[in-house]
């Protein structure tokens, strides 16, 4: 007999995880940055990724004070929207009767633009209860919640069925993981065929090791941020052959610009992120790979 995916994982309890990760989750179970839920509630689309591409320097020009907010507020998302859609797009194509798997998930911003792109069933995990519970009310809420459905699970230890995706992806999660254990993760729940997506921050090799701003910002998430390298070698280790790679580096710096003059929502990381990705020290990167 096959086991729906689904009645898979509402059985499976949480798993067991270390000091690190209760540590991690401790952190998202917290987290209440008005640079998310500010953004995130212009649409109900919640992310925790950064933005990309051109933005609208208008808006600092804007002379209401309460207007300027509002439209640098804006502006960001719309960047933040922009990277949500370029990784989504990456999944394609799929059908409606296709199974995705978001790891690392945040507040669900990410199934629910893959569902609405695509139509197909979504399965979310975050290692924070807290923002579990938050996904699954908003997809309530939109009434797609029998389709799109968060887990309080372990990433890489999740109780999922094998095989049973079409796609899955990591937006700005893999930094809290062993790339091998993630990769064989994903590797066990794609099928032949599947895509995986990441989009990460890693350091970049030609400049050495971890930079004092890579350092700041593992200190800032605690999080271990990984040099790009060791994203290709667990990759060939675990049956995923990468198709694309993009550094989205340049494309990333107009939103930490932006960002860094929003008084109403900085955060106090944004010179340290605009240093890294200028002194060569650290890079957005996007890998899509095939599932062999
Ligand atoms: N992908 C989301 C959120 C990125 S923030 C987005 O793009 O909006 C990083 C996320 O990784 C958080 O939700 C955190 O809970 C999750 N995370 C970190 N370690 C994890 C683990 N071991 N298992 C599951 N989720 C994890
Ligand atoms: C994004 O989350 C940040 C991370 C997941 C950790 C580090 C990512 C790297 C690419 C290094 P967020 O949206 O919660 O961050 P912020 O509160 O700063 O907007
Ligand atoms: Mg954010």
């Amino acid at each position: 007999m096959t086991t729906a995916p689904h009645a898979a994982v509402t059985a499976a309890p949480v798993p067991a995880q270390s000091t690190y990760q209760t540590r991690v989750a401790d952190y998202w179970n917290a987290e209440e940055n008005p640079v998310n839920l500010e953004l995130g509630q212009i649409d109900d689309l919640y992310h925790h990724h950064y933005g990309i591409g051109a933005a609208d320097w208008t808006v600092l020009d804007e002379p209401d004070p309460g207007l300027r907010r509002e439209r640098i507020t804006a502006e960001l998302h719309r960047l933040e929207h922009a990277q949500a859609e370029l990784l989504a797009g990456h999944l394609g194509p799929l059908s409606p009767a296709d199974r995705v798997f978001d790891a690392g998930c945040g507040r669900g911003g990410g199934s629910v633009v893959a569902h609405l792109r695509y139509g197909c069933h979504a399965d979310g995990v975050t290692i924070s209860a807290k923002q579990a519970e938050f996904a699954n009310g908003q997809a309530h809420k939109r009434c797609i919640d029998a389709k799109v459905r968060y887990h309080h699970r372990n990433m890489l230890d999740t109780g999922f069925a094998s095989g049973a995706y079409a796609a899955s992806w990591n937006n700005e999660s893999t930094m809290y993981v062993e790339l091998d254990l993630l990769f064989a993760e994903h590797a066990r729940l794609l099928r032949r065929g599947g895509r995986y997506v990441v989009i990460t921050g890693c350091y970049n090799d030609t400049y050495g090791r971890a930079s004092r701003e890579v350092s700041l910002i593992n200190a800032h998430y605690i999080c271990d941020i990984h040099p790009r390298s060791a994203y290709f070698r667990a990759m060939a280790r675990n049956r995923l052959v990468p198709v694309h790679v993009e550094d989205l580096t340049e494309a990333a710096i107009p939103y930490w610009e932006l960002r860094q003059q929003a008084d109403h929502l900085v955060t106090g990381i944004e010179d340290t992120f605009l240093t890294a990705y200028k002194n060569g020290s650290f890079q957005y990167l996007l890998i899509a790979a095939d599932r062999i």
